[in-house]
């Protein structure tokens, strides 16, 4: 059985909520590939929620798994893997009867490249403690403008690289890697930071498609076993 420890979708649905910025876990890359609801990519795992707004990332237990002390993190039988990365090409391999990377070396290089535009040069800018840093130091109206910018930047640089390998899917017709990147920051991302999205046609028909996939409708947030059942109480309770 793997075992997959990410983040607490009830805290960080309620830091969306009280309108706070919060970038979207990677966590919903590992649920998008392997969710055991997906046809296509099914894999059993059981799923340990860690609290990022009690700073159970820090726990010295945690950070025997993972001492980056970041989530996601990976633990099967005696392998712990940290890093979507590292557990997407590691789960790719172990399982390779569903990849997500295509054969041609060509298109599994623009796979390689949009992935790690959305981790390596979007999603580490809008992180928590960056969020925090600027909140503190700068302003708490500097965090949207920090947001639009490196979100603006990267998708601009998206819209180029995908425009001629774009089918269905951002490199065809079928999901591949970039995809399970993409969607988690596309989806939603505009709504949460009333960001406008007509600069990025491109990402906005995919952020439609994607909507439709039944894997990634089970990733959603709203669809994961720790979302509360009330967003009043939600509230309310904080
Ligand atoms: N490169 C890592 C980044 C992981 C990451 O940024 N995780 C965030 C959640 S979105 C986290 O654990 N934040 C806790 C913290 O910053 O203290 C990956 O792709 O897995």
């Amino acid at each position: 059985m793997l075992t997959l420890i990410s983040f607490s979708h009830y805290e960080g649905m309620m830091r969306w909520d009280l309108g706070s910025i919060y970038a979207k876990s990677p966590l919903i890359f590992i649920t998008i590939v392997y969710h055991p609801a997906s046809d296509r990519y099914g894999l059993d795992y059981e799923y340990k929620p860690i609290n990022l707004l009690k700073n159970e990332q820090s726990d010295p237990e945690y950070l025997k798994i993972n001492p980056m002390g970041y989530v996601p993190a990976l633990v099967d039988g005696d392998m712990v893997l940290a890093d979507s990365f590292a557990i997407i090409l590691y789960l790719e391999e172990k399982y390779p009867k569903h990849p997500l990377l295509p054969s041609d070396l060509a298109k599994k290089a623009i796979n390689f490249q949009a992935a790690n535009i959305v981790s390596s040069s979007i999603q580490p800018l809008l992180r928590l403690p960056v969020m925090h840093y600027i909140g503190v130091n700068v302003g708490e109206d500097a965090k949207i403008q920090w947001v639009h910018k490196h979100a603006a930047k990267g998708f601009a640089a998206l819209e180029i690289l995908l425009k001629d390998h774009a089918g269905k899917y951002a490199t065809g017709d079928e999901i591949f890697l970039a995809d399970v990147f993409l969607a988690p920051q596309i989806i939603g991302f505009p709504e949460r930071f009333n960001f406008d999205m007509s600069d990025y046609p491109l990402l906005s028909r995919l952020g439609e498609a994607y909507k439709q996939v039944p894997a990634i409708q089970n990733a959603l947030p709203e669809n994961q076993p720790d979302f509360p059942s009330s967003r009043y109480h939600l509230i309310v309770s904080t």
